[in-house]
């Protein structure tokens, strides 16, 4: 059950370029169910809490900057193999890298502003869905 759900951001680059509805087009298209969803902005300390795992890089303040610099989406999303097929449909990191079609290639900016967040483990799945959720806004 674990390994049915993964957490996503749609971050500010691509809420301030109009993406949402085309990004949660792709979503569904590739056949995850959204679980729970808002639209919402991280403070500075929120982002920094979500991102404490990458504290010490050098990249920090930025990320926490950027984070927390406009509206984003978040949203649980449910679907078999959730993590590593989300993490497929969103592509590399650095947007230069990812491939062609993927979330990434198509509305990231650069490694920084990368449009979307996708969880890396099941484990983080459900502390990051957590993190932004209560039992009661999460329609499984
Ligand atoms: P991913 O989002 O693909 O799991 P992580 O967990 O390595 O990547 O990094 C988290 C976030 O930190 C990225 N989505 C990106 O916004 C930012 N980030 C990662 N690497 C860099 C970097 N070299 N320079 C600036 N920002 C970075």
């Amino acid at each position: 059950m674990a390994n049915n759900i993964t957490f996503t951001m749609i971050k500010p680059d691509a809420v301030a370029a109009g993406h949402i509805g085309a990004i949660l087009a792709q979503i569904n298209k590739a056949g995850f169910k959204i679980v729970a969803m808002k639209y919402t902005k991280l403070s500075a300390e929120k982002a920094g809490e979500f991102y404490d795992v990458h504290r010490e890089r050098g990249f920090f303040g930025e990320l926490v900057d950027f984070m927390s610099s406009g509206p984003i989406v978040a949203a649980v999303l449910e679907k078999d193999n959730a993590v590593e097929d989300f993490r497929t449909l969103i592509g590399a990191t650095d947007p230069a890298k990812a491939a062609p079609g993927t979330i990434r290639a198509l509305f990231a900016k650069n490694i920084g502003e990368n449009a979307v967040h996708g969880s890396d483990s099941d484990e983080n799945a459900l502390i990051e869905a957590s993190f932004h959720f209560s039992k009661m806004e999460m329609f499984r």
